[in-house]
């Protein structure tokens, strides 16, 4: 196959002041930045659906993308040549992992051992390229919302053979990610969920949920599947209300069908935004119930009200995702897995480029700043020193459990009224984080 980037050399780092569009100005994959490398603190990844299969079409036009690799055939042959293209786009860019589900490498055939069939052919030529670049499957997973059999959901479908379909689908892409050496496999809940209340038994449909993901964990265990399983939280669309709404939605599902141990969850910035939560506030839930795993990179329109999946170029929640990065102790063996696509007049091949290193240079200049808050501990300190009435005193007796109510009746009794508050100064801790941001 003759290339599919032809006119695009390798993306070096160039600095700050290149002129050079098609070059990185913040991410430099081997400087240290607090004690490890760029490359191994972000662990960048693409993912296939947006960037190999995304058209550009919406539902007021069609596909707008051109895309000379692809001769828009569903043969196998153009799916593998795609697979080629594709690695030659990571290899460029300097990616060391990449994302995909089933369907979006190898089409889907009349029948299911067809379209496993149809995978096994697609798979051989993905281990050719893993092998020869190096580049490594950050997660696999299936789609188990676009053919119409899944309308009603997958696992959470009112009909019975939808879930055993999903199943099978399933075992073949959890195989595929093993037999890759994928570090994970993820499972976003395309379509389990519910269009209305009306006509949904939510209890059942939850029961059928746990039990589904219980097999999973019980194939990985057969099979010897090292890697992370992850759950990907989005509060809507396709569906009104999808199940994996938020992160603590997740949790409490996980919690209450002892799955907590076996699932962690891949967050994404627009899925929390949608979700009417901040990308921060997802990260610090997940961390703090255990959970956090990976992340989908991405961000919403302020203005739109829909999953835009753009790419990240706003500093300022890259900081802040990058804070919580490093406060749960690095992603590994999770990664910033762009599921962004670029939009729809950004159609030639070029614009690829400049979306995923525009999203990488956001991210380092994330992490640069990131670090340089928590070395100066800019925040940690005001956060330490706004709850110390609980290191001494009736505080650290309450946090020890040495006090109940009646002890803390007589105390206040004795005390009269509380210690004077002090001011949560937000307005001063917002000016502090744009100092260190400019
Ligand atoms: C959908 C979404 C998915 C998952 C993988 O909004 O984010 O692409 O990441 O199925
Ligand atoms: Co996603």
């Amino acid at each position: 196959m003759a290339e599919a980037f032809p006119d695009i050399q390798q993306i070096r780092y160039e600095g700050p002041d290149t002129t050079n569009r098609l070059a990185f100005r913040h991410y430099n994959p081997d400087e240290m930045v607090a004690g490890k490398s760029m490359a191994d603190h972000m662990r960048f990844s693409v993912a296939f659906w947006h960037t190999f299969r995304g058209t550009g079409s919406d539902p007021f036009g069609v596909g707008t993308m051109q895309r000379p690799w692809d001769d828009g055939s569903e043969s196998i042959e153009n799916a593998q040549n795609r697979v080629r293209a594709a690695f030659e786009f990571f290899e460029k860019l300097g990616v060391k992992f990449w994302t995909f589900h089933d369907r979006d490498v190898a089409p889907e055939g009349e029948t299911l051992a067809e379209s496993n069939k149809n995978l096994d052919e697609v798979v051989k030529v993905i281990k050719e390229e893993q092998e020869r670049t190096g580049i490594q499957l950050l997660w696999g997973t299936a789609c188990l919302f676009a053919n119409p059999r899944y309308m009603h959901g997958a696992s959470t479908s009112c009909n019975a053979d939808a879930f055993a379909y999903a199943a099978a689908q399933v075992k073949k892409a959890i195989e595929v990610t093993h037999d890759l050496g994928g570090h994970g496999y993820t499972f976003w809940g395309g379509r389990e969920g519910y269009m209305t209340l009306l006509n949904t038994d939510m209890g059942r449909e939850l029961d059928h949920l746990a039990k589904f993901l219980h097999m999973a964990v019980d194939f990985k265990k057969e099979i010897g599947f090292q890697g992370q399983f992850y759950i990907e939280p989005k509060p809507m669309e396709p569906t009104k209300h999808q199940y994996d709404s938020d992160a603590a939605a997740c949790v409490a599902f996980l919690q209450k069908y002892g799955l907590i141990d076996h699932l962690k969850l891949n967050l994404e910035t627009n899925h929390a935004t949608l979700a009417g939560h901040t990308m921060a506030h997802e990260m610090e839930t997940a961390i703090h119930f255990g959970v956090f795993g990976s992340v989908d990179a991405n961000a919403g329109d302020v203005m739109l009200g829909w999953d835009t999946d753009q790419f990240p170029t706003d500093i300022y929640l890259t900081t802040e995702i990058m804070l919580r990065i490093m406060k749960a102790g690095g992603l590994s063996p999770g990664g910033l897995n762009f599921d962004a696509k670029v939009r729809r007049e950004s159609f030639e091949p070029v614009d690829l480029f400049h979306a995923h290193v525009g999203g990488m240079d956001a991210f380092a200049r994330g992490l640069k700043i990131a670090a340089k808050i928590r070395e100066d501990k800019a925040l940690a300190d005001f956060i330490s020193d706004r709850y110390s009435s609980w290191d001494r005193g009736i505080g650290a007796k309450i946090e020890a459990g040495e006090v109940g109510f009646a002890e803390l009746e007589e105390y206040m009794l004795d005390k009269g009224e509380v210690d004077p508050n002090r001011s949560g100064r937000q307005e001063m801790l917002e000016n502090v984080i744009n100092d260190y941001i400019a």
